[in-house]
């Protein structure tokens, strides 16, 4: 019996083909096992693919053989924070002096290119948030490491850095054309959860930055001439100046809640709250505050918040909004 294979699953089959990382391997492969025509002609191939699929998830846990040393990947970089804003930009852009100036990790600032061999994460704050920042190797028209896909697919989001004194329209041509050509940017206009490309994709934004050098106009001008819907936000790590405006925007576009966690008739912890996608609940707060005990949670009280009393009581499922104070009782 002929298969008779449809479009969508002979271009899935294409992208497993052209895929660079196992993540993109596993979701052109499961997009292939939807798609196939079921029935009898295709058993043979339906149960192939299902071997792959699960050969493929047990080799991404396990980290390959047993007893083998594990590999570490240095492009993936661990989550911190609230969120996790990876930079990509050409040498000298300015994205390690960002990183100096927000953070406390140790980048190699320097006027030659090519200083920055591998992802380096830090910490920034916005308030009481903290934020990670990870300054990144640079990548040019001819070349970028072709694990650095990775510490982009990895990030909440991506944030194009570009050196206003420098040829403007040139960076923004190589940063675009290298995130759309590993699909990186995120199309807002296809809303479809399981577009393969979406998922993939990044919120992406624009730091301009060397803004105390930049010559007038120069932000106008590369706004007008590029075709995407980015938002621009004009910094300078000399000057200080927008830096906060920057960590602000980062921290709403993040879209998430801080909450202080606190304890029966103790004083809330108001120096390190927790941070949660917005629309969370407090059982997803409980989750976090203690992984084992969220079953266990009996009631809850809030302070601090819209159109609640203070010390209310709560249900599990109040969804929380920033800035709130909330008092958790496990049984
Ligand atoms: N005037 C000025 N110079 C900057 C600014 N940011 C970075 N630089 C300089 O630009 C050069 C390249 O910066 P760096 O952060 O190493 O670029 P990277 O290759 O993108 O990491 C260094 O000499 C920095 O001192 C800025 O906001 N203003
Ligand atoms: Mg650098």
């Amino acid at each position: 019996m002929p298969a008779n294979l449809t479009q969508q699953y002979k271009k899935a089959e294409e992208r497993y083909k052209a895929a660079g990382t196992d993540d993109e391997k596993l979701l052109a492969l499961e997009e292939m096992l939807r798609e196939i025509p079921k029935h009898k002609g295709t058993e043979h191939m339906q149960a192939d693919l299902k071997k792959r699929i699960s050969k493929l998830k047990a080799a991404m846990e396990g980290g390959g053989k047993k007893g083998g040393a594990k590999q570490v990947d240095v492009f993936h970089v661990p989550k911190g924070g609230a969120g996790q804003i990876a930079l990509v930009g050409m040498p000298n852009s300015g994205k390690s002096t960002i990183l100096a100036t927000l953070t406390k990790a140790h980048v190699n600032v320097a006027d030659y290119p090519f200083a920055t061999d591998k992802p380096v994460p830090g910490m920034a704050a916005y308030e009481d948030v903290k934020i990670q920042l990870v300054d990144a190797p640079p990548i040019t028209a001819e070349f970028a490491p072709a694990g650095l896909v990775n510490t982009y697919r990895g990030a909440d989001m991506l944030a194009i850095v570009i050196d206003l004194a420098g040829e403007v329209l040139k960076q923004m041509d190589v940063c675009i054309g290298y995130l759309d050509s590993h699909r990186l940017i995120l199309d807002e206009s296809l809303d479809s959860e399981d577009e393969l490309g979406n998922r993939l994709a990044r919120k992406t934004f624009v730091i301009a930055t060397k803004a105390d050098i930049a010559p007038a106009g120069t932000l106008e001008t590369l706004k007008e001439l590029t075709e995407r819907p980015f938002e621009y936000i004009e910094i300078s790590s000399e000057t200080g100046d927008g830096t906060e405006t920057l960590m602000q925007r980062i921290f709403e576009m993040l879209d998430v809640v801080r909450v202080y966690a606190k304890k029966p008739h103790q004083p809330a912890d108001m120096t390190d709250p927790f941070t949660l996608k917005r629309g969370g609940t407090v059982h997803d707060l409980a989750v976090l505050v203690h992984r084992e005990l969220a079953e266990k949670l009996k009631s809850a009280r809030a302070w601090n918040s819209p159109n609640i009393h203070d010390g209310q009581n709560i249900p599990r499922e109040h969804i929380l909004s920033d800035k709130e104070v909330i008092e958790l009782h496990f049984s």
